[in-house]
């Protein structure tokens, strides 16, 4: 008889910062439940795993040896992922052998990384097996770095050369039409294009081209524009994570979802800025005074440690019409019917769970793929409003004003529902963003 087939092994390697891990597990969790008999060792430094829901079967958790990150110190991000990246390449392989003794000898035959993690493409070449990635930012920011190159040799680098084409348009890099030099991230062609983070993702855009996959969670409407981006390699685009593999109930510890209960649909504006960037304390300030002078009642995910730079007595004067958290569980508080709004620095997770819950947004980004979000949300889709300029009081006003009782915010809201089905549907069985998971599946699959 032939011996029974060899019992696939995907091991997943995560980039162990900003909002990258969970989205990561929610593609291991959506692959373990639709190839049950494979095994799946998700990779990762170990304070990364407390925050993920449970799972059990053919989905383990391999502690990552990420060095001493000084988690706790007051090194900024940039430096702690400096050092991680430095360290990370040579144990790649180490943690291979972990994940392959823990699942009883059964050797890898595949490897997923966050592409930030693209390191891991030399350990699966060794290896001969394929290396899938997994392209959590912004969609459209993936050309960006695989183009990088092409930008620095028009545009030049560094401030002098954003300052002299800020306006210009990205027109002749297909799928880019919409966007200014001034939405690039930083480290492309300004904002430091020699750090250790720049240079590793400009080497990310050399090296994708060489993935079996690229993986991208995304809305239906991008699928045009990675067009061009199909030729170079396979871009598999797949839906929202959080639609594709619905995390488990969150805790509401602050008890946001109970004070939405109390407010008209669409009536609450909900306020968040993600996990790493923070607002110019001015701007923090500006906002805050144009939630208070606008009259719209809000939900604000805000660190406790921010709250000092708002102004004097605003959380008194508010206390009938606003809620301040420290942490909102921002999936159920985008579907619940009371929010109306979501003022966001449009990180890409935070983008796509208000688009898929249907909810427009007042978009005030930071740094990295932020702008070019707001921009897409703003000039592609129509679905958000672009501060472009520093926030004021009355320019807040004015524009939750717009979005909440004017014409233009009626339309969004109309072309929201139109972007989120389209998505939705894709994602049905027989659908375009369905069939890619199936590929996906396959490929992991080793068939
Ligand atoms: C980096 O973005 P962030 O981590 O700042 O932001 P998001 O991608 O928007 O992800 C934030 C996640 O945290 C969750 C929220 C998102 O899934 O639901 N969350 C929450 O549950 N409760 C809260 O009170 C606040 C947030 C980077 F800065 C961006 O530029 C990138 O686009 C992004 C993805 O690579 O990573």
């Amino acid at each position: 008889s032939s011996p029974p087939p060899q019992q696939q092994h995907v091991a997943l390697f995560a980039f162990p910062f900003g909002t990258h891990v969970a989205p990561l597990h929610a593609l291991a969790r959506a692959l373990a439940s639709a190839a049950p008999e494979a095994i799946f060792s998700f990779i990762s430094t170990p304070e990364t795993f407390t925050p993920l829901p449970q799972t059990a079967g053919n989905l383990r958790l391999i502690p990552f040896d990420g060095g001493k990150l000084d988690a706790g110190s007051s090194a900024g991000v940039l430096d702690r992922i400096g050092k991680f990246l430095a360290a990370a390449p040579e144990k790649i392989g180490a943690a291979v052998k972990t994940a392959e003794a823990n699942a009883g000898g059964v050797p890898v035959s595949c490897v997923v990384s966050d592409a930030f993690m693209w390191m891991a493409e030399s350990t699966a070449e060794e290896m001969r097996v394929p290396w899938i990635a997994l392209f959590s930012a912004f969609t459209l920011s993936i050309l960006t770095h695989v183009h990088t190159d092409d930008l620095r040799s028009r545009f030049g680098i560094e401030e002098e050369a954003m300052a002299a084409h800020a306006d210009e348009p990205l027109d002749f890099i297909p799928g880019l039409a919409a966007m200014r030099v001034r939405d690039l991230p930083e480290g492309i062609i300004h904002g430091g294009t020699n750090t250790n983070f720049s240079v590793h993702l400009r080497r990310m855009g050399q090296r994708l081209p060489r993935a079996a996959a690229v993986v991208l969670p995304t809305l239906a409407a991008f699928e045009q524009d990675l067009f061009v981006f199909r030729k170079l390699n396979l871009p598999l685009l797949i839906g929202p994570l959080n639609l594709l593999s619905p995390t488990p109930p969150i805790s509401d510890k602050e008890d946001c979802l109970p004070w939405l209960d109390s407010y008209a649909s669409s009536s609450v504006a909900y306020v968040a800025f993600g996990t790493v960037a923070a607002l110019p304390p001015a701007e923090l300030a500006e906002l805050a005074h144009g939630l208070e002078d606008s009259g719209v009642p809000f939900l604000w995910s805000i660190k406790k440690e921010l709250r000092s730079g708002l102004p004097d007595g605003f959380e008194e004067r508010t206390r009938l019409r606003g809620k301040l958290v420290s942490w909102a569980p921002q999936v159920p508080v985008l579907s619940h019917r009371a929010v109306g709004v979501f003022v966001s620095h449009c990180g890409w997770n935070s983008t796509l769970e208000s688009i898929s819950a249907g909810v427009v947004m007042l978009c005030k980004p930071i740094f990295a793929d932020q702008r070019m979000v707001a921009r897409a949300m703003e000039e592609m889709l129509g679905v958000g409003r672009y501060f472009d300029d520093v926030i004021t009081r009355e320019g807040f006003v004015t524009a939750m004003d717009e979005i909440m009782r004017g014409i233009d915010g009626k339309r969004m809201r109309e072309r929201v529902k139109k972007v989120r089905e389209k998505t939705v549907e894709a994602m049905l069985p027989g659908g375009r963003l369905s069939e890619n998971f199936n590929v996906l599946v396959e490929l992991v699959r080793g068939r």
